[in-house]
Order: C-alpha cells, then structure tokens, then sequence
C-alpha cells in the first residue's frame, strides 16, 4: 500500500483492502459463497463452473476484498501455490458448506475429521454455511475482518 492509501485507511475515507484465496474442492459452493457476498445487485442469478479461477471483489464493514476463486479440479490445483505464500501468518477461514443437505455432518465434526486443531501457527476458524440461503457466511467474514484488522495498516 503507497503512503497515500495508507493514510486514506487510516483517515476512514477509504477501506483496506486485502486479498482472499478460496480453494475448496470442486462443487463444494466457494463460488456460491463469494457470490452471495456481493451485494444483491451485483450478485450472479446464474453460477457456472469455474474454469481455472476467477477474480471477484465484495466489501465488508471496513475492507475491501479481492477474492481469487480457484478452481478445486484436479488439473488446476498447480496454480493454487503461486497464490499462496506458505509461511505468512494468515488467517484461514474454512465453510462446512452445504449444511442444508440432510447428510451434511457438523462443522465440529469436520474440524476433527480434518484435523484442524494442528494448525498452531496460523489463527483459524470454521462455520457451518448453507450458501444459497447465505447462513453462517456473515460470521466467517466477520472473524476475517477482526483477523485482518489486527495486523497493521
Ligand atoms: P464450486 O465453486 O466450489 O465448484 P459452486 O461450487 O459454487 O459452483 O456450487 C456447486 C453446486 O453446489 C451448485 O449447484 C450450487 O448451487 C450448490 N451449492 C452451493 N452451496 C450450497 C449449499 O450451501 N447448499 C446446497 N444444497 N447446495 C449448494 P448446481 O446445481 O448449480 O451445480
Ligand atoms: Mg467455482
């Protein structure tokens, strides 16, 4: 960020803006979930599936995200490192999308199976979400914000 992009953040006259990497296997719902956080207007009545990756951009109370969809097939996961810079303390946020679905296990249980208690150097949450209806997005993006707004400008 220039001088003056800082100091705009800081004066409150512009958002920070951050970048977000969401991987996922495929069909899991990230495009679904990035699309319902736009706002309604620019939201896509139609989601196709995502070919390589694609560039979104969604606002939060007090940032501005740039959000690069990648693509969870296989032949694609070669492009997720060159976005992904291991050693940084990032925050990872993860969805146990698709809730709704009557088989659909709990977020906890997910946590387990994944075994996410090993992360211990970076900060990590999880939420359960039903992307088409929006449920539990709001609460990931809100740990993200509080995760992002911790480190300095
Ligand atoms: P991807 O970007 O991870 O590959 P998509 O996944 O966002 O393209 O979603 C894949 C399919 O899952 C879509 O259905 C989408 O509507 C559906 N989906 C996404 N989130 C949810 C959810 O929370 N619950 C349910 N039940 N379905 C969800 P189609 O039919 O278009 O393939
Ligand atoms: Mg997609």
């Amino acid at each position: 960020m220039g001088l003056l992009d800082r100091l705009s953040v800081l004066l409150g006259l512009k958002k920070k803006e951050v970048h977000v990497l969401c991987l996922g296997l495929d069909n899991s719902g990230k495009t679904t979930i990035i699309n319902k956080l736009k706002p309604s207007n620019a939201q896509s009545q139609n989601i196709l599936p995502t070919i390589g990756f694609s560039i979104e951009k969604f606002k939060s109370s007090s940032l501005s995200f740039t959000v690069f969809d990648m693509s969870g097939q296989g032949r694609y996961r070669n492009l997720w490192e060159h976005y992904y810079i291991k050693h940084r303390r990032i925050p990872i946020l993860f969805f146990a999308n698709k809730m709704d679905l009557r088989d659909a296990v709990t977020s906890v249980k997910v946590s387990q199976l994944l075994c996410l208690e090993n992360i211990k150097d970076k900060p990590w949450h999880i939420c359960a979400s039903d992307a088409i209806k929006g449920e539990g997005l709001q609460e990931g993006v809100d740990w993200l914000q509080d995760q992002i707004q911790t480190v300095k400008t």
